[in-house]
């Protein structure tokens, strides 16, 4: 393995941030959804902005050389005009500087859902402005951060928000509308294309790739139904996003399927040129499971996610494409109704390199878990076999030829789970959010990891 590997963890701003409305932050459309529903909201989250040093000082005394971050666009713009906040960005210029001083790389995400309220009031991602507003943020990133930063990413896992907040309904701004999704989906491709555009011209120094939440799909059997329901899904999952972001193309099939339902009007030919020549150049892969296909067989259009906010798996059902299935016998659930499955890590990782062969990250893995954090030390051996099975899932892909770069726990810390709450625990190390100054305390996983880094992989 490489000196170079990044070992680290992860977060995202609004998950671990809090100071939801300190130093000029505006609100964000998760902000405005949480607080007009009276949903739990991460108002306070970790309060990482007030803890920061002695979050990363853990950090590298957990033996880690990495740290995936993102950046709060509501924080940095405080409107529509591009006013940037000095504050916000002075925030983060010392959390990137700390990350330096300590030997840990920041792993940069620029855009991981919270977009602006005033970004949401003029249609969020249903208009075709905000995937250019979005390449104004990403450079006033860039001119505001670049010497920091060696490797950015521009969007989080666009499937996952995408389809939660146009299709699903269960994220903000909470629609049900496929023909919505699509053209949301078309504008964050544009964005994320854009973003690498305005990087590749500025000549930056670094490289840019994207973060995907990664669903390898399986098939219930090798029939040619179930081999056509599996490029469906693979469609819905997978293809949409890393094909368009490293190949620069959104799946043929997937448009002519589209096209015969859907009004795709809204496609520009000049849009698809910069998709096409802006590609990026590494990919991360967000890993919690995988889909287990069957043909479609009857029902309507079903869809939820395991972010309902009260547990469960993902259902999914698109009529006349495919059906998601849960009833493998012999599968293993976490409590939030997650499968545990590392070989498809292992097998996903490989199709991906040969498809793709791009460098790959790891960039979030870990089981979120309800745990009394009153106790001096969680002991949290489900974490540790979960972390061992993938890691050795990875060493494995490795093994095989597969370019790894790195690896990111989720969680580096106990952080606000989207409308889960805090109860839906990930962190290495945990928060007691019932004490005053949001005490932390490391759990029995972050000496085992520290392990693990120090064998580097193999224990
Ligand atoms: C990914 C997101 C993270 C994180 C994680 C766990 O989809 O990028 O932000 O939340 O999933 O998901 P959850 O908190 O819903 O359990």
């Amino acid at each position: 393995m490489n000196k170079d590997f990044l070992w680290g963890s992860a977060t995202a701003s609004y998950q671990c941030e809090g100071a939801w409305n300190l130093d000029d932050k505006v609100e964000s459309m998760w902000d405005v959804y949480l607080h007009e529903n009276n949903l739990e909201n991460g108002d306070n989250a970790s309060d990482f902005y007030h803890h920061f040093e002695e979050d990363l000082l853990q950090l590298k005394n957990g033996g880690q050389n990495a740290f995936r971050m993102s950046l709060a666009w509501p924080r940095i713009i405080k409107n529509k005009e591009g006013e940037v906040n000095s504050k916000g960005v002075d925030f983060y210029r010392k959390i990137l500087q700390c990350c330096l001083d300590k030997d840990i790389t920041p792993f940069v995400t620029i855009y991981h859902w919270d977009l602006p309220q005033y970004w949401e009031e003029t249609g969020g991602w249903l208009n075709n402005e905000v995937s250019y507003a979005y390449q104004k943020y990403a450079k006033i990133c860039f001119e505001k951060f670049g010497d920091l930063v060696d490797l950015w990413v521009t969007f989080n896992e666009p499937k996952w928000f995408v389809s939660s907040g146009y299709l699903i309904g269960n994220y903000p701004p909470a629609h049900k509308n496929p023909q919505e999704m699509i053209i949301a989906a078309y504008h964050v491709m544009l964005a994320s294309a854009l973003g690498v555009k305005i990087f590749k011209e500025g000549g930056y120094k670094g490289q840019i790739g994207i973060v995907h939440s990664f669903t390898p799909v399986n098939g219930v059997d090798d029939s040619l139904e179930t081999r056509i329901a599996m490029r469906y899904a693979d469609n819905y999952c997978n293809n949409w996003i890393l094909d368009t972001a490293c190949q620069g193309e959104f799946p043929i099939d997937l448009l002519s399927e589209l096209n015969k339902k859907f009004d795709l009007s809204f496609i520009n030919i000049k849009e698809l040129d910069v998709i096409k020549e802006n590609t990026v150049d590494f990919i991360g892969l967000n890993y919690y499971a995988r889909a287990l296909i069957r043909p479609y067989s009857n029902g309507e259009t079903v869809l939820v996610a395991n972010n309902s906010g009260n547990g469960g798996s993902n259902k999914v059902i698109i009529k006349d494409w495919f059906e998601q299935v849960f009833d493998d016998p012999d599968a293993i659930y976490t409590e939030w109704g997650t499968e545990i499955c590392p070989l498809g890590l292992e097998q996903g990782l490989k199709e991906v390199w040969n498809k793709y062969h791009l460098p790959l990250y790891i960039s979030e893995n870990g089981i979120g878990v309800r745990e009394d954090v009153t106790v001096d030390e969680v002991q949290d051996d489900y974490r540790i076999s979960y972390m061992n099975d993938h890691i050795a899932a990875m060493m494995n892909a490795m093994d095989d030829g597969v370019d790894m770069r790195g690896y990111f726990a989720w969680s580096t810390f106990d952080l606000y789970s989207w409308k889960n709450g805090c109860e839906k625990r990930y962190g290495l190390v945990a928060i007691d959010f019932d004490t005053p100054n949001l005490l932390r305390k490391p759990k029995k996983s972050y000496y085992w990891y520290k392990e693990i880094i120090e064998s580097k992989g193999k224990k």
